[in-house]
């Protein structure tokens, strides 16, 4: 098996965590985001991954290439049930799965990479407008979820046991502070991102821990 991502792509830290939490070892290849236009755009990237973004996970005899981080890990999760990802009861698998698909489909699709690279190209925005977009949708994103979590957290997004939802909010806790967006309004938030950085599978997918970091 081998994980197609970048050191700093929010999407394949996900991927790193769930692999890290079912102790799955993976081989890894970096496809780096900025260097030359960005390896994502390269034609053998893009005929695995048409939408010319990581992660890709590469599978099987057969290889085959998944896309979409969520989906690899539901997949992933499939195939190596032990430690579970998602709560057992369908209430509560659909509530995990609301805060990470919040997190997933509500704010990092607006903060992500090629976004950023439109508003500061074609859109013409400076520095300024285009972080205070960032902070804007980060802000709007964290403070709906800090309600729900007000509701169903506890040591981490959902109860005491670590979900789906916390591999989609560790990096994005991580993207925005690497952005300087303020998080003290949001403290369950901020308890759960320390709580999460306390655990090998987290710590081991961090950034800063790849091989391609620079
Ligand atoms: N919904 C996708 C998002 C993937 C994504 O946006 N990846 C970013 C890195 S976090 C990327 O490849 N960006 C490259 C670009 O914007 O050109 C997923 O969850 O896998």
């Amino acid at each position: 098996m081998k994980l197609l991502g970048y050191w700093r792509s929010s999407a394949a830290y996900r991927v790193r965590i769930a692999l890290n939490i079912k102790g799955v070892d993976v081989e890894h290849q970096s496809i780096h985001l900025v260097k030359a236009g960005g390896e994502q755009h390269q034609a053998d990237y893009a005929a695995l991954n048409p939408q010319e973004l990581v992660p890709t996970l590469i599978e099987g005899d057969d290889e085959l290439a998944l896309s979409q981080s969520l989906a690899i890990i539901e997949y992933l999760d499939e195939v190596y049930p032990e430690p579970p990802l998602l709560p057992q009861d369908v209430k509560d698998k659909a509530i995990v799965r609301a805060m990470a698909l919040a997190i997933a489909c509500e704010i990092h699709p607006l903060n992500n990479l090629r976004v950023l690279q439109y508003l500061s190209g074609p859109a013409g925005l400076d520095e300024a407008a285009k972080s205070a977009w960032y902070h804007h949708w980060i802000h709007s994103g964290f403070s709906a979820l800090e309600t729900q979590l007000a509701t169903y957290a506890g040591r981490y997004c959902f109860g005491d046991t670590v979900t789906l939802a916390d591999l989609c909010l560790i990096p994005q806790v991580y993207n925005a502070k690497r952005f300087n967006v303020a998080l003290s309004a949001y403290p369950h938030i901020e308890r759960i991102y320390d709580n999460c950085l306390q655990l090998d599978a987290f710590i081991q997918a961090s950034p800063e821990q790849q091989a391609d970091a620079s």
